[in-house]
């Protein structure tokens, strides 16, 4: 496989679109030396035909706001590969959203659900419609218009949006009457729903509570635990708040969240009722965390900084992609940081990469650390289908025995001969090779 070669025609039939190139640079040189060991993948042309989406979607949504006045956003839906199950993968409510970052999340949602175990295509969609400082009855009428648009690609065997970055349970619940309004029928398609009609237990907290299982795994192969363990942490939504419970009952002490307007670094840890505050900031549709300071007077506030300048002993950006550059990697390295964990997808650069790898540094990537999520939502999809509801303890146990396996594969394909697990290798490698067989025994398509 010549990687450049690659890359190079990518670029030049989607030019500019560089998460994706990103994300897709990535994977293949990961598992570029497997690949070629397997000339029949070659024959088959399999990284050709697995770096382009089977289908994108792209719609106008058009809504009325509360001055009564038109508003149009763009919708899309971007069908990356179902070799392995139906599309599966979360929608994106978000001013930033384009084909670019919508391609690059539905390339690494086919690997990261391939990790999980369980049959589920990959997929991604979204809006560049921003819900912050939109009204309820705003979010309710735009996600009724998105679904307007979308329902007919949709279905439990077919398509199943979850939420992802402005989409949570609220905006899954609209979209999903609106499904229903629609067909008709209640089947399940979409994940993340409200409890009372056919959500599953742990889902809100999947994504954090995988990652720490996945965190204490890693440290276990160092012979160590969370026990008294710094914590840095990004963002201040869903998947920090999960993150944060989780890293705080296993005893670690978490001292920073983030927004887009700075980090609160808070010496006494974020836990107990304060990371019900983390919620009502959230909750409180204004993007910011600087309150957090008037309530907590020993936090600090440190606006328009990234909380990697901080000394910690783990590191985990759970806000988005690229939030952790190789200025911030050469900072945690200096500072000693023991291990980095990827929640957000693709949250480090290649740049920070490349520094937490050549220094030996553990470091995870999402599609393994944050595959907790998505794999919670695969057992939502199973209990629907049985129309039965799990307990929240059979389901976090399952959680946390796919967690276990997800990063046996990685350790399994991604070990270096000098013993350092090369996690992102190991974790592209193993989604890759199930992808790619499932893709070369269901012929040419
Ligand atoms: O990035 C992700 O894995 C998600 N946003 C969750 C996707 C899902 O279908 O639960």
């Amino acid at each position: 496989m010549d990687i450049n070669q690659i890359i190079s025609s990518l670029e030049a039939k989607h030019p500019g679109e560089k998460e994706y190139l990103q994300a897709v640079r990535e994977v293949l040189i990961s598992v570029a030396d497997v690949y070629n060991q397997h000339p029949e993948f070659e024959k088959a042309k399999i990284i050709e035909r697995m770096v382009e989406p089977d289908r994108i979607l792209t719609f106008r949504v058009t809504w009325v706001d509360d001055r009564g006045e038109v508003q149009t956003n763009l919708g899309y839906r971007v069908q990356f590969n179902k070799a392995i199950g139906p599309y599966k993968g979360g929608i994106r409510f978000h001013a930033s959203v384009n084909l670019s970052i919508l391609k690059f999340l539905g390339f690494e949602q086919t690997f990261k659900n391939a990790l999980t175990t369980l049959p589920m295509g990959g997929a991604k969609g979204g809006s560049d419609f921003s819900p912050r400082g939109k009204s309820d009855a705003e979010i309710m009428r735009f996600c009724q218009a998105f679904i307007l648009e979308l329902w007919k690609n949709l279905g439990p065997d077919r398509d199943v949006p979850a939420g992802d970055i402005g989409v949570g349970a609220r905006e899954v619940g609209y979209m999903y009457g609106m499904y229903k309004k629609l067909v008709d029928e209640h089947t399940g398609t979409f994940t993340g729903k409200g409890l009372d009609f056919g959500g599953s237990r742990i889902r809100p907290e999947a994504t954090g509570f995988g990652a720490l299982y996945f965190v204490d795994n890693m440290l276990k192969m160092k012979g160590d635990d969370l026990k008294g363990k710094t914590v840095a942490i990004s963002g201040f939504g869903n998947v920090a708040w999960g993150a944060a419970l989780k890293a705080t009952e296993l005893g670690a002490k978490v001292v920073t969240i983030s927004g887009p307007d700075g980090y609160i670094y808070d010496p006494d840890g974020i836990c107990g009722e304060k990371i019900d505050t983390m919620l009502e900031l959230r909750a409180s549709g204004e993007d910011i965390v600087e309150p957090y300071v008037e309530k907590y007077p020993n936090a600090q506030f440190f606006p328009g900084k990234k909380p990697w300048e901080q000394k910690v002993d783990i590191a985990c950006p759970c806000a988005t992609q690229n939030e952790l550059n190789g200025e911030d990697a050469k900072q945690l390295i200096a500072n000693n940081v023991q291990m980095v964990a990827e929640v957000s997808n693709m949250g480090c650069t290649p740049e920070a990469i490349d520094a937490f790898i050549e220094s030996r540094t553990t470091y995870a990537p999402g599609k393994a650390v944050n595959a907790g999520g998505v794999a919670t939502s695969g057992l939502e999809m199973s209990q629907n289908a049985m129309h039965i509801q799990w307990s929240a303890e059979e389901v976090d146990e399952k959680l946390h025995f796919i967690m276990d396996s997800i990063h046996e594969q990685c350790v399994k394909y991604g070990t270096e001969p000098d013993g350092y697990i090369n996690y992102m290798k190991g974790a592209n490698i193993a989604g890759f090779m199930k992808v790619a067989h499932a893709m070369m025994a269901q012929g040419i398509l």
